[in-house]
């Protein structure tokens, strides 16, 4: 039946159940208007959630009451220069999000203990001014190292966001610096010690050229949901080369897949490194190497082999050049990756890398390790991402190094339809932005570290906890955290691992005394905030964007123009920090003479003439309100990049200490040499070769696998934007929040679909429905990240000793455990027990 036929039988059914309150065509009363009944306007906002787009939405409103949200629907919607920037689910969902009864209306202060959520309204002046004095107080008393903003990402603005906090907290002397993020920590320092940018890979534009695309924990179609993102362009990359195979290595069948793949290999968490490894054995113990590929690694890499890290050794101590006098130490030729793999010279005690090796641990066959073996040497040009999933490990550093290692063992690297194993570069177009002006505090902590810098700040050092900045290994940081800054942020408890832990840390108000946070909605971050400011939503703001940071391969502005007027008491970011600023005495400094409407046309008017953009920027027109007028302005280049093309085809050296893509990485040695770790956790080390690094809770970890036999894998689930948008019924609706767990498990545990469950590890104890789908490896539970943490008030206890989370938030369960060089978050390493509630 077509589906308007369809449609009038339903009608004529509907009609039929309700004969009374049925009327025919004629007399009308319950027939919806063709035209609403109001009249609307429409202006264009955008979503500015960190998913790695901004897309655009159009905004209707009428009688300053915004009466629906549309996705871009502007243009004819061929691939390419006009396709459309479609907003997903969350983006169409702003309505409800911004009229959420949770929303902050007013500034509040809080009375009781810190955590306990009760606050009373205060007034702006009173809130501007207890900020200003507690900030030069805590300044005083302790220094400004002591004040930290901490890592929050709920709002991409394009000037105003995270600047005007800075500004503020520069004009007072500045803050503690972080350094890495959740996202990429342990990926962005696994790339740059290979010698190249973690989102340096080729374009997916570049995949026409290839015939084999293999993804390790890469899940575009969830994770990159906008109509014009990267999710789009590896849609109509795979779906226009037909000649492409495409494999999937993830411990989920993910979205990315459903039917779209050519084979799934489900993969334990944590074990990628195994897997490649037991590739890279096939690949060398065959020869295959030595024939089509040893003349490009001996060129363009460093320490394939003994020979190779002898003749670096040579070059350095003959330098006299200082830096590069300083690595020799740690060349050890004997270190090598063929040798490593092989399980000879030094390697002969741990034996060889072998598939059946790496079989036992990832749970891939030893025949299909081998066929993928075979797939890669026999690939015209092959195209390998690694995705982000596989670096938010405890292991994140070296398991990305080691996957990275299989697209440079082909030899093909620099060629058309090859790429290198980082994520895709993208398209972006640029915005000017406010400066938040300079932060005379020069040390940094790993943004994943606050919780330390509360309780032993003053000790922490490079060589122990990773500080930058501090002039030697040994000079402490000086000073424990006593102000936070949370800003757009949920990272504080619910995006942090150990939500209990830090918890408990922060509801001790002797340890860190101020906790200001700027939002939208009472988060369970928000809940620990003592002094609350209320921000306007994107729906109230008028900003020029840009399309972010991971958009995919186009490009675009968006001229956002407020809906409707600030709701309640709220202000925007900009205002707000004006107030502070002159409580403080800086007013003039923080605004330099201009309202936000004169910062957003100087800031448009740079915009407008800046000739920088890696997409060609479109012409925009002379004025902001113009500009608010057309909304969106596109560029797409359709050009194919190719990774490493400067160097492999350019001759520029890479950014390492080589010069050269480091298979045995220099730097890594010489961190893994010179700084201090703790044997009793284990994996806490560093190797300048990519090895797989066995941790605690992973998949072989004995003092674990009997109590908490489930490794729990978090994922970035469609129904928010990390904890973003979690409080919007529609999404809650659309998007199940439960554990996955595969058949073979629910049945050995008793659990059938839906049944409400506990999962608990060491550090807490949720309760959730049990989704059992084969969608999931055996031995390994799935859980979407972001639910809002919400211990139970009654009190109840869970199985693990604490208060049993209702929210279900992955974080209650995760440990706070830096990784081992970018002293990143290892939010994917769990072990866990289920059982029913
Ligand atoms: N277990 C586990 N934990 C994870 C992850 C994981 O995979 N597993 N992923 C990690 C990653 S990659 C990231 S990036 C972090 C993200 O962690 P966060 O940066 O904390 O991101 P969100 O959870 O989106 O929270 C953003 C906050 O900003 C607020 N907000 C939204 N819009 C506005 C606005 O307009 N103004 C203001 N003032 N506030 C606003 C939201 O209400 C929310 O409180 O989480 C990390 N946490
Ligand atoms: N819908 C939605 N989109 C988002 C976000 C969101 O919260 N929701 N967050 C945004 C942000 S800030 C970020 S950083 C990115 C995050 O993007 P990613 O880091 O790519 O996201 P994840 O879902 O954590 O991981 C991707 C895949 O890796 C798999 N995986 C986990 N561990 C392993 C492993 O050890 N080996 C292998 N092979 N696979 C593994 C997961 O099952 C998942 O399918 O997403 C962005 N986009
Ligand atoms: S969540 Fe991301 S993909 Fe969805 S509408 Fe917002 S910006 Fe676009
Ligand atoms: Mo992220």
């Amino acid at each position: 039946m077509e589906r308007r036929s369809f449609l009038k039988a339903s009608a004529a059914l509907s009609c039929a159940a309700t004969i009374t309150g049925c009327k025919t065509s004629s007399d009308e009363p319950n027939k919806v208007p063709e035209v609403p009944p109001v009249e609307e306007t429409h202006t264009w906002s955008a979503c500015l959630v960190n998913c790695g787009s901004n897309c655009p939405v159009k905004v209707f409103s009428s009688d300053g009451v915004i009466t629906r949200v549309e996705a871009d629907n502007e243009t004819t919607d061929e691939y390419g220069d006009n396709h459309q920037i479609r907003a997903c689910a969350r983006g169409r969902s702003l309505r409800q999000r911004t009229y959420a009864p949770d929303r902050l209306k007013t500034p509040m202060r809080r009375v009781g203990k810190r955590g306990e959520g009760k606050f009373v309204p205060i007034s702006w002046d009173e809130a501007a001014s207890t900020i200003a004095s507690e900030l030069q107080r805590i300044a005083n008393e302790y220094g400004n190292k002591s004040i930290l903003k901490l890592y929050g990402t709920g709002a991409y603005y394009g000037f105003s966001s995270s600047n005007c906090f800075n500004r503020v907290l520069n004009l007072n002397g500045g803050f503690l610096n972080i350094y890495g993020n959740y996202s990429w920590a342990q990926q962005n320092e696994a790339a740059a010690a290979t010698g190249f940018g973690s989102t340096s890979g080729s374009n997916l534009l570049a995949l026409q050229d290839s015939d084999l695309f293999i993804g390790l924990g890469y899940n575009p179609s969830e994770m990159r949901q906008s109509g014009s993102g990267e999710g789009y362009d590896y849609l109509q990359a795979i779906k226009n080369n037909p000649e492409l195979e495409v494999i999937m290595i993830d411990p989920r069948y993910t979205d990315s897949m459903t039917g779209k793949e050519d084979t799934w290999y489900p993969i334990r968490p944590g074990t990628d490194a195994a897997l490649a490894e037991g590739i890279a054995y096939e690949m060398i113990s065959s020869g295959w190497v030595d024939t089509h590929s040893k003349s490009f690694l001996d060129k363009y890499c460093v320490g394939y082999d003994r020979q190779s890290l002898a003749n670096l050794k040579a070059e350095f101590e003959q330098s006299g050049d200082e830096q590069k006098l300083a690595y020799v130490p740690y060349i050890n030729p004997d270190e090598n990756y063929q040798d490593y793999i092989l399980g000879q010279g030094k390697f002969v005690n741990e034996g060889a890398r072998t598939p059946e090796w790496a079989a036992k641990i990832c749970g891939v066959s030893e025949s299909n390790i081998k066929n993928l073996a075979s797939k890669i040497m026999n690939a015209r040009a092959p195209f390998i991402i690694t995705g982000a999933g596989v670096n938010r490990h405890a292991n994140g550093e070296q398991a990305m190094r080691s996957c990275y290692m299989l697209s440079f063992l082909t030899g093909k690297v620099g060629q058309p339809g090859v790429s290198n194993g980082a994520l895709p570069s993208q398209g972006s177009l640029s915005n000017s932005g406010m400066s938040g002006l300079s932060n005379p505090v020069k040390e940094s902590i790993s943004f994943f570290t606050f919780p330390d810098a509360i309780e032993r700040g003053h000790e922490m050092t490079a060589r122990k906890d990773g500080i930058r900045g501090t002039e030697d290994l040994d000079t402490p940081l000086g000073a424990d955290l006593k102000a936070i800054f949370a800003i757009n942020s949920n990272a504080l408890v619910n995006q942090h691992s150990d939500s209990n832990g830090i918890s408990k840390i922060l509801e001790d108000d002797t340890k860190c005394e101020l906790i200001v946070s700027c939002d939208c909605w009472m988060t369970p971050s928000a809940k620990f905030a003592d002094i609350l400011l209320p921000d306007t939503s994107w729906l109230e703001s008028n900003d020029l964007v840009n399309d972010s940071y991971a958009s995919g391969i186009m490009g675009y502005l968006v001229a956002m123009k407020a809906a409707i007027d600030p709701l309640w008491e709220c202000k925007s970011m900009y205002d707000m920090c004006a107030l502070i600023a002159d409580k403080m005495g800086k007013g003039g400094e923080y605004t330099e003479g201009k309202d936000e409407a004169g910062w957003l046309a100087e800031l448009y008017e740079k915009t407008r003439t800046n000739a920088n953009n890696a997409n060609a920027q479109p012409p925009l027109p002379a004025t902001y309100e113009e500009a608010q007028e057309q909304g969106v302005f596109r560029a797409f280049n359709g050009t194919p990049v190719v990774a490493l093309d400067s160097y492999i085809n350019g001759g520029n050296p890479v950014n390492t200490p080589s010069g050269k893509i480091e298979l045995f990485s220099l730097k890594m040695a010489q961190k893994g040499a010179e700084w201090e770790f703790d044997d009793t956790i284990k994996g806490d080390y560093i190797s300048g070769l990519p090895m797989y690094q066995a941790t605690w809770e992973g998949y072989d970890d004995e003092d674990t696998s009997e109590d908490y036999p489930y490794q729990l894998v978090g994922y970035h689930t469609k129904g928010r934007t990390h904890s973003s948008y979690h409080n919007v019924p529609w999404l809650r609706e659309a998007v199940e929040d439960a554990v996955w767990m595969n058949p073979m498990d629910a049945g050995k545990e008793g659990l059938t679909q839906g049944t409400k469950v506990q999962v608990w590890s060491k550090r807490g104890t949720i309760e959730l429905p049990v989704r059992v789908t084969p969608r999931v490896a055996p031995g390994v539970l799935a859980l979407g990240q972001g639910a809002w943490y919400q211990p139970d008030p009654t009190g109840r206890m869970g199985p693990s000793g604490h208060v049993v989370d209702i929210g279900g938030c992955i974080n209650t369960l995760t440990r706070y455990q830096p990784s081992p060089f970018a002293k990143g978050n290892p939010q994917h390493t769990n072990r866990v027990q289920i059982a029913k509630a």
